[in-house]
């Protein structure tokens, strides 16, 4: 894993309707993202925030769909930010709600097929964020980004995404929380999420071991997208969508760990964030830990785990 992390700020508030995730880089910052991983050895360089360009009018032909125009903006902002960033190290994107993958993935994509490098994604989250906007009935596009990634239709205002992943390089992890129109389009895309049910049945640490074994078998690039409501709400509270019965603090580090043991990963988005709706910032902190699991930090060094 490379070890030169380039902090990308992404303040998007407009995927939701809950004020506060544009706090969401200010309080990783605050919270000692950079001195966490400058600590683990890692050289940090810190790109500030991302400013979209104005937004150009954008109507969706879906009358429920907000801030289309603003989407657009940051996916473009974003998608660029992020080809630039995944060229120079291993970027960390400080959302913002999870509309923001619309443009990291984007960008980190057009990276991947620069390099000839097939690019897998691990979507850690309650949601399958499977809508197209045509199929979303809460109107919030962070409920969208899986599908634009997965290469879908009816994104037609947005950018054409570059290298559409297809479905085998995708794992949807932690899920529990699936409208009917997302459940009947990953049916007709044969993709199955990871849900709770199978989690509770298998462990983690199998699903997530056999996904990474396709990874490396392939050479691939490894997008990891961590939803704070990926975690159970009563260790990570500081999220509008709360969903019970997420993710322990003992699965969350498990997950980190592997990840880095594997040496496979290559981006991460930190996404849905709320900083308002935190107590005293333990969601930031325990967000910032788990980042620093993925980037190394273990309580003890040993050779042969057995997993
Ligand atoms: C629901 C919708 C969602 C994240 C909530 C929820 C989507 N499927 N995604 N929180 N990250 O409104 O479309
Ligand atoms: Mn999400
Ligand atoms: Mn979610
Ligand atoms: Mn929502």
């Amino acid at each position: 894993m490379s070890q030169n992390c380039i902090l990308v700020g992404a303040p998007v508030d407009s995927g939701q309707s809950n004020p506060g995730c544009l706090m969401g880089p200010a309080s990783y910052r605050v919270a000692g993202l950079a001195s966490t991983l400058e600590e683990l050895g890692c050289s940090v360089s810190d790109r500030g925030d991302v400013v979209p360009r104005r937004p150009e009018a954008a109507i969706s032909a879906n009358p429920a769909v907000h801030s289309l125009a603003e989407a657009i903006a940051w996916t473009q902002a974003l998608s660029k930010a992020a080809q630039e960033a995944a060229s120079a190290g291993f970027p960390i994107f400080l959302g913002g709600d999870h509309s923001l993958a619309l443009g990291t993935v984007a960008g980190v994509a057009a990276h991947a097929k620069q390099q000839q490098r097939p690019l897998f994604v691990l979507w850690l989250d309650a949601h399958s964020d499977f809508h197209t906007p045509m199929t979303t009935r809460s109107g919030n596009l962070h409920g969208t980004p899986m599908a634009y990634i997965a290469g879908l239709g009816d994104f037609d205002a947005f950018p054409p995404f570059p290298d559409p992943v297809p479905v085998e390089r995708i794992c949807l992890f932690g899920i529990r929380s699936v409208d009917p129109d997302e459940r009947k389009a990953l049916h007709a895309h044969g993709l199955t999420p990871v849900d709770m049910r199978e989690l509770d049945e298998r462990g983690f640490v199998a699903p997530l071991r056999g996904f990474l074994e396709q990874v490396r078998a392939a050479n691939g690039l490894l997008h990891v997208s961590l939803d704070v409501d990926f975690l159970d709400p009563s260790i990570a509270p500081a999220v509008g969508t709360t969903v019970p019965g997420g993710a322990t603090f003992r699965e969350g580090h498990l997950v980190m760990e592997m990840l880095h043991e594997s040496g496979l990963v290559s981006s991460l988005d930190l996404v849905e964030l709320n900083p308002f709706l935190d107590e005293r910032g333990r969601t930031a902190r325990l967000m910032v830990d788990l980042t620093a699991s993925l980037m190394g930090r273990k309580v003890f060094d040993r050779a042969n785990r057995s997993i």
